[in-house]
């Protein structure tokens, strides 16, 4: 109730779903997307009575990362909660990958979340209280075929945030990490709703998921929640 949180790569897929149970329990909203795209999922959030602010940056861009940070706080005051969603992902063999695809992926997925969790940990080290929660991804735990670059950044992700949460542990703020199995999304160039996908984890399996550990009480962390469709084969 009235805390701020700032949920990246929001304009579809997990990060709205999230932006909507957050602002269903009663958070302010700061969406980021790349794309125009956040702006019209703003307007439906707004219809649905929440508090938004859209901010178009791309998160792996330092300039665009302090923009959204000031604007939020220009509009908010402060940041109970940052949701490192923003990913992108290419699935083949590794020696098909080009060094662009390699580069994109790690500046989105690993940049992306350093740059948005330094630029508010000060804040939140001086308020004493704040959460941090990346969505990183099964394969921050376990190796696939065909997507060695994608399991290298959510691996590289994984260490981050494990690393960050003991240096903030002190200071009140809580940091974890989500490691979902298959979303139905439109994740890696595809399209949520197909066949194949019906058995996959929805959407809002992931919000649950943010919700339950935001909402932990106060002398306590979630430090990772993993989670996959029955479905799927686990670890390997
Ligand atoms: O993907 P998708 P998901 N800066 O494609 C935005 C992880 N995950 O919801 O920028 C800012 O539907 C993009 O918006 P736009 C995955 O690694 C997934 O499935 O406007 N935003 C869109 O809103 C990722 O970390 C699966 O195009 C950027 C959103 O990000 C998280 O779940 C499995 C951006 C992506 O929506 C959410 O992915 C798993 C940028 N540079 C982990 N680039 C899965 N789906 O199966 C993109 O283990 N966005």
């Amino acid at each position: 109730q009235n805390k701020v949180a700032v949920i990246t790569g929001a304009s579809r897929g997990c990060g709205k779903a999230i932006a909507e149970k957050l602002g269903a329990l009663g958070a302010k909203l700061t969406v980021v997307g790349s794309s125009d795209r956040i702006f019209k999922t703003a307007e439906e959030l707004k219809e649905k009575g929440y508090e938004v602010l859209a901010v178009k940056a791309d998160v792996s861009i330092e300039e665009d990362v302090a923009e959204l940070f000031n604007q939020t706080f220009d509009q908010f005051g402060q940041v109970d909660l940052l949701v490192n969603n923003a990913g992108v992902g290419q699935f083949k063999l590794a020696e098909e990958h080009s060094l662009e695809d390699f580069r994109r992926m790690f500046e989105v997925n690993v940049q992306g979340v350093f740059l948005c969790s330094t630029a508010v940990v000060p804040h939140m080290k001086e308020r004493k209280e704040g959460t941090i929660i990346t969505i990183s991804s099964d394969v921050g735990r376990r190796t696939i075929a065909n997507g060695s670059v994608y399991t290298a950044t959510k691996y590289a992700v994984q260490g981050f945030s494990g690393s960050l949460a003991q240096e903030l542990r002190e200071f009140g703020v809580r940091v974890g990490t989500i490691n979902p199995g298959a979303i139905d999304t439109y994740f890696a160039d595809s399209e949520p709703g197909l066949d194949f996908k019906e058995d996959w984890l929805k959407v809002n399996d992931i919000a649950e998921a943010v919700a339950y550990m935001a909402s932990a009480p106060k002398h306590m962390v979630v430090d990772e929640i993993m989670l996959h469709p029955l479905s799927q084969e686990y670890p390997n």
